[in-house]
């Protein structure tokens, strides 16, 4: 058997034998009852752990993206520390960018940094298709993680076309998205071919992984409400949808995630994922009723709760369950990523919290 065929066997194989489609979070993906609330933390892999900022103390960030051995025992770190429910492949955004012709780097301290912003038709036509091959780094670290997390599952991920097209168009990170949205507003033929070719750019990275053996995949519109529910409609729910339903097929969820998108909960769940990310700003049983009863949510706990007293961290987190449990599925994680500054002992704490409040004993597995 090859280990493409390994792959979807993983992802296909028989509910009952303890395998990632069977896991906990999986199920919650899918609506369906598991053992507990599953629990995981974007960006559980980083600057929070020690581990990590040894093993990446004289490696540079893409660097490490594109060494498979890295990116295995980076992504392992927090599954093997906090045991989370799900592991996310260690990468970033950008990362499917660069391999498709884009100049650039990941700054320390700033994010991604572009050296030739895009700005003219010749500038999108630069960014050329990706293949397997423009990311076998990725590939590779996929099927070795397969392997070695057993019957946990693996969460692959990409940037969505808005996010992405924001750092193309600024050159680096922003708070106002000025340029990006006048680029939108003043030239929308040149706005919707950059989003088109980001889409079909996010579109292969994913579909490297889901062929490598993801359990699940998650699209990253990080900067998404930035935009009025409107512009968000006009500019970048085709494109996302595009991502979306070009996995229609894949066999595994789909979570769709932004922040500051509570305007936006009811069109980015037309955009076609399985769950719906939600940030701290909206409490999920609101997010709920905008989202839709097709869908299940995940979040959303406020990032900086994690710096206050363990009893005020044990009050949130009990009413982010409360509050998630009309859903018709609940994946627990925060608003937004891990701050760098939280101790690694709170989110321990907090992954055996949610397991023990949300237990269901008679749930057979
Ligand atoms: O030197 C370092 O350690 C660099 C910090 C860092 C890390 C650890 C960056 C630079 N990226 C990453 C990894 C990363 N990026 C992951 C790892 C997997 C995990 O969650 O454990 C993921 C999922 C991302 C995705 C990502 N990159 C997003 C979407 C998620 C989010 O946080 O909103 C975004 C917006 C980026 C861009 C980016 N890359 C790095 C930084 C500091 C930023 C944000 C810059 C900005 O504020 O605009």
């Amino acid at each position: 058997m090859s280990t493409d065929t390994a792959g979807t066997a993983a992802r296909d194989e028989d509910p009952r034998s303890g395998g990632p489609a069977d896991s906990a979070f999986v199920r919650a993906c899918r609506r369906q009852p598991g053992p507990h609330t599953p629990v995981w933390f974007m960006r559980q892999a980083g600057r929070s752990l020690p581990e990590y900022r040894e093993i990446r103390a004289n490696v540079a960030m893409l660097e490490s993206c594109r060494r498979p051995d890295l990116v295995t025992e980076i992504t392992l770190q927090p599954v093997r520390r906090h045991g989370v429910d799900a592991a996310i492949l260690f990468s970033d955004i950008v990362v499917p960018v660069a391999a498709a012709g884009v100049d650039l780097d990941i700054v320390p301290g700033t994010g991604p940094v572009v050296a030739e912003p895009v700005a003219s038709r010749e500038d999108v036509e630069r960014i050329h298709p990706i293949t397997r091959d423009d990311v076998s780094y990725v590939d590779e670290a996929v099927r070795m993680l397969v392997k070695e997390l057993g019957g946990t599952p693996l969460i692959g991920f990409a940037g969505a076309p808005f996010t992405l097209a924001s750092y193309l168009v600024e050159g680096g990170p922003s708070r106002t998205h000025a340029k990006t949205k006048a680029l939108m507003y003043g030239a929308p033929h040149l706005w919707h071919a950059l989003a088109g070719r980001l889409a079909e750019v996010t579109l292969a990275f994913l579909r490297v992984q889901v062929d490598a053996g993801v359990s699940a995949v998650q699209l990253f519109d990080s900067w998404a409400g930035a935009l009025s529910e409107a512009d968000y409609r006009r500019f970048v729910l085709p494109h996302s949808q595009a991502v979306l339903a070009g996995l229609a097929d894949a066999g595994v969820p789909r979570i769709h995630f932004g922040v500051g998108t509570g305007e936006l909960l009811t069109a980015m769940a037309e955009a076609g994922a399985d769950v719906v990310g939600v940030d701290w700003r909206t409490p999920l049983d609101v997010a709920t009723r905008r989202i839709g009863p097709d869908k299940a949510v995940q979040g959303n706990l406020d990032p900086c709760v994690l710096l206050a007293p363990w009893p005020v961290v044990e009050a949130e987190v009990r009413r982010v369950l409360e509050q998630g449990r009309g859903a018709p599925g609940h994946v627990f994680n925060l608003g937004h990523g891990v701050l760098p500054e939280t101790h690694p002992e709170v989110l321990t704490r907090v992954v055996a919290l949610v397991h023990e409040l949300s237990a269901r004993p008679a749930h057979q597995g």
